[in-house]
């Protein structure tokens, strides 16, 4: 009798719980989360209030740049590499769809740093082609968190791109900045060389070995660079959302130019850290920068191991315009270009006509990934160590000789020795430029001798054609 009466109480009051739980569940309110590919960072969470978050997103394997003119087949959350950015708010319930398209070849799944639970949700999440799962967590930690898909071979699955970031608001919010963004490094392995051009399949091999080929930001090299730069205005305060998909490589996040004013290290909620210069991000880990942009111009994001930088992609810009808000690649330069070109009454015949392909674009984005590290993004140089090319006297000077083929001859084969530019004197070296076609050569030298104020008549391809047979 006593261990029935018993019973009755603890089931009673389990069922009352039950009840209550579900309740609650029940009472929040239901919101569809925002994604959004990068650079883009879904709009700041401004409810007070916890919510049920519903998140749908659909793997996709797709073919895409990974280079110019180089292919991969992307593994992607979302269609893009990297996957969608996600953002919820601490102690939110989110309810995960995730979709393998019918195309795909291969199930995948999804581990959230973010979940408490095994496996971050993958136990759970694991989708066959043309199926979709669903699982539940409550985001209890805040914070910016890496996910990645955790199906085997899983350091394939990441190497193709398979990883995004998810954000947990801190229940009481972070301090508004003007700008955020979202970048994410990562390093692939291609059997072919750096540029080798076509679809290259991944390399197992080199991914053992962590031998990267490429090291890129946002999934592509050139992803954030020329006119696919970040921007923003003097004045404001911009933040990024950085994170590193690896599968390999620590990153040295750096900007050159720029301090954080801000790190919130490795994405955690706690401000650990003021005025940094270049902060770790750990493969598979994130970190949230802040800074104040005091200053118009271009501002090179890298990974400070500077070899990667230069030598494999990982390089994008954050462009700032001034008060004056000059707009730096207008439509009306190309005019400029086209009327300012025409030194002589032949070459003019020659400009009229019309351009096979957009080369003043192409020229901004052959300067952007070879010479703006350098030369900076403005083609100012920096004193003493990379002679200016805006307004350079040295330059000008050739461009308008009979001897242009001397330029072809300084991108292909480098420059060493002392030269003297607009008076001052430079003894330093300039390594050749490889992995440019020779139109590629005749549209950079035409971007940097008719920009920032500089014209002369453009260069062609039949004429880097010829003045490599003298070299
Ligand atoms: C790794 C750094 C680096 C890169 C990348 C680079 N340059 Fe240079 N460049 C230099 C240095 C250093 C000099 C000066 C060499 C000397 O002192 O003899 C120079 C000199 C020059 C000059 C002659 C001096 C002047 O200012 O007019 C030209 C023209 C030039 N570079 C064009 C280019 C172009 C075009 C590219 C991209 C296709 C490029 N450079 C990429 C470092 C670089
Ligand atoms: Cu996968």
């Amino acid at each position: 009798m006593k261990v029935r009466f018993f019973l009755c109480v603890v089931t009673l009051c389990i069922s009352i719980s039950l009840l209550s739980c579900t309740k609650n569940e029940k009472d929040l309110p239901v919101e569809n989360a925002v994604l959004t590919h990068a650079p883009d960072v879904p709009p700041v969470v401004t409810r007070k209030h916890s919510a049920k978050v519903v998140v749908n997103l659909e793997v996709r394997e797709v073919v895409g740049t990974l280079a110019d003119g180089v292919e991969y087949t992307f593994w992607t959350f979302g269609g893009k590499v990297p996957g969608k950015f996600v953002r919820v708010r601490e102690g939110d319930t989110v309810e995960f769809y995730l979709a393998n398209h019918s195309s795909s070849k291969l199930p995948h799944n999804i581990d959230l740093h973010a979940v408490t639970g095994p496996g971050g949700g993958a136990t759970s999440s694991f989708t066959a082609p043309g199926h979709k799962s669903r699982f539940t967590f409550t985001a209890i930690n805040a914070g910016l968190y890496v996910y990645h898909c955790a199906t085997a071979p899983v350091g394939m699955h990441v190497a193709n791109g398979m990883y995004g970031l998810i954000l947990v608001q801190p229940k009481d919010g972070m301090p508004p900045v003007d700008r955020e963004y979202y970048v994410m490094q990562s390093d692939f392995y291609t059997e072919g060389e750096y540029g080798a051009k076509g679809l290259q399949p991944f390399s197992m091999k080199k991914a053992i070995a962590e031998d990267a080929t490429y090291v890129v930001f946002n999934g592509s090299v050139g992803s954030m660079t020329g006119d696919k730069a970040v921007t923003a205005k003097v004045g404001e305060r911009v933040r990024f959302y950085v994170g590193n998909g690896g599968p390999n490589l620590v990153s040295s996040f750096h900007v050159i130019g720029e301090v954080f004013d801000k790190v919130y290290f490795e994405g955690g909620t706690k401000l650990a850290q003021e005025n940094v210069q270049t902060t770790m991000v750990p493969a598979g880990g994130s970190t949230i920068v802040d800074f104040k942009v005091d200053v118009p111009g271009t501002f090179i994001l890298v990974d400070h191991s500077i070899f990667r930088a230069f030598n494999k992609g990982a390089l994008g810009m954050l462009k700032v315009a001034g008060d004056e808000n000059k707009v730096i690649y207008s439509g009306k330069e190309v005019d400029e270009l086209y009327i300012e070109g025409a030194a002589s009454p032949e070459s003019h015949k020659k400009e009229a006509a019309p351009p096979t392909k957009d080369f003043r674009k192409s020229g901004e984005r052959l300067f952007a990934n070879n010479c703006a590290m350098c030369h900076q993004g403005e083609g100012q140089g920096l004193p003493g160590v990379f002679p200016p090319l805006a307004k350079s006297d040295y330059l000008m000077k050739i461009a308008q000789s009979k001897d242009r083929k001397e330029l072809v001859k300084i991108v292909l084969k480098g420059l060493t020795g002392k030269i003297k530019v607009n008076g001052q004197e430079y003894n330093n070296v300039m390594t050749p430029i490889s992995g440019l076609s020779d139109a590629d050569v005749a549209d950079v030298l035409t971007y940097v001798t008719n920009s920032w104020g500089n014209s002369a008549p453009r260069f062609t391809e039949e004429e880097v054609k010829t003045a490599k047979q003298s070299l």
